[in-house]
């Protein structure tokens, strides 16, 4: 990969990319907000909070049961269903594969039509079940703990079609305030990474590079990473930019791999550097990330859409007002708006732009970099 980050244009300037910048914020990141003596249902031990704001990350076991969580699991068998129709319908598969299941289902689809798993990924609309999930009363109360008593959902969510063996689902180290827009740089959005079975060394779980948020800065990323539309920060980047020891072998190191069983999940925030391994198991590792923040601060995400409301300190809350929310569908309008081509796209194309891959230097040019267009 590109050693020479900053190609000179003269002695002084170095040539900078829009996600580049000078200042840093690490207070919102490392500083716990002041918590009331008594605990609400669900929330963080005092131990598992200062991990989280001391090293940027904590792992929370046996939060969800399986009868919380068994909904989600069942939209997401819908939605394999939905795209198995669809693809024959339109003759690219000739059979269903009816009889295989949630962990196996989209893999013969990815067998039978390349791609599936990323037409999955591109199209995906929130069902009721996740929306459930999102705002989850014991993880509402965790997110009071981390941003203070007003939570919002963040736009960005997504659910992970990680098909085993497959480059296009291996996403590479980044700090998720690479994706997002510069706003995004000076306040804490927590993400929920909640997995739909036991995530393991094998099957592609979580890394987290720990204590990579303590310098409050957004490291200097490259696109796009193999044959996908993902960004990526060297080893070397995260070393030398955020201090931290990158070593797989010593145990001295910063990298920490968190395999996660069901039911539990992974906390981290904006600038934590995390990554996920390739998944070499025979079944998918289907998760979701959601995220939130204070309703006080940007969204962080260009003008590409709001948060919604989950919580508010002055009124009585009722429900979150989902109409709103969903009256921006976020990555229908990336494909517009940073795409090139003009007409309607064909509904199989599996080609991803979005305005973060004009933030950092293309070190690496596919379809997904040849397609963008500056917003
Ligand atoms: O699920 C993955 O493989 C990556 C998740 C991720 O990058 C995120 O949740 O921000
Ligand atoms: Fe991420």
């Amino acid at each position: 990969m590109s050693k020479s980050k900053k190609r000179k244009l003269s002695k002084e300037e170095p040539v900078r990319f829009p996600g580049e910048v000078d200042e840093v914020h690490p207070l919102p990141f490392i500083t716990m907000p002041p918590q009331p003596n008594e605990k609400k249902l669900g929330q963080l031990s005092r131990k598992q909070l200062k991990q989280f704001f001391d090293e940027g990350y904590t792992v929370v076991e046996d939060f969800f049961t399986p009868e919380e969580l068994q909904p989600c699991r069942d939209s997401i068998s819908e939605m394999v269903d939905n795209l198995a129709d669809k693809l024959y319908q339109a003759g690219k598969i000739t059979e269903k594969f009816t009889e295989y299941d949630l962990f196996q289902r989209l893999t013969k689809l990815e067998e039978a039509y390349p791609g599936s798993n990323i037409l999955l990924f591109k199209s995906q609309k929130m069902p009721k079940s996740f929306q459930n999930l999102w705002c989850n009363e014991r993880l509402l109360n965790i997110m009071e703990q981390i941003i203070g008593p007003e939570v919002a959902g963040h736009p960005v969510w997504n659910l992970r079609t990680k098909t085993p063996n497959s480059l296009a689902v291996d996403i590479p180290w980044h700090q998720d305030s690479a994706y997002f827009s510069n706003e995004s740089y000076d306040h804490m959005i927590a993400t929920a990474w909640i997995p739909f079975l036991d995530a393991t060394k094998e099957n592609g779980c979580m890394q987290v590079a720990k204590n990579g948020h303590r310098k409050g800065k957004v490291a200097t990323h490259q696109c796009c990473a193999g044959p996908t539309w993902y960004v990526m920060l060297e080893e070397e980047e995260m070393a030398k930019t955020l201090g931290i020891k990158v070593s797989h072998v010593d145990t001295d190191t910063d990298i920490m791999t968190l395999p996660i069983t069901y039911g539990g999940f992974l906390l981290f925030n904006n600038l934590t550097p995390h990554r996920s391994l390739m998944n070499y198991s025979n079944e998918i590792r289907w998760s979701v990330d959601l995220r939130w923040q204070s309703p006080k601060h940007h969204w962080g995400f260009y003008d590409i859409g709001e948060g919604v409301l989950f919580r508010s300190a002055e009124k009585e809350f009722k429900d979150p007002d989902w109409d709103k929310f969903f009256s921006v569908d976020r990555k229908e309008i990336w494909q517009k708006k940073y795409f090139k081509q003009k007409d309607d796209l064909d509904p199989f194309d599996t080609t991803i732009t979005g305005p973060w891959i004009g933030r950092w230097e293309i070190v690496n040019h596919n379809k997904h970099t040849d397609a963008f267009k500056p917003g």
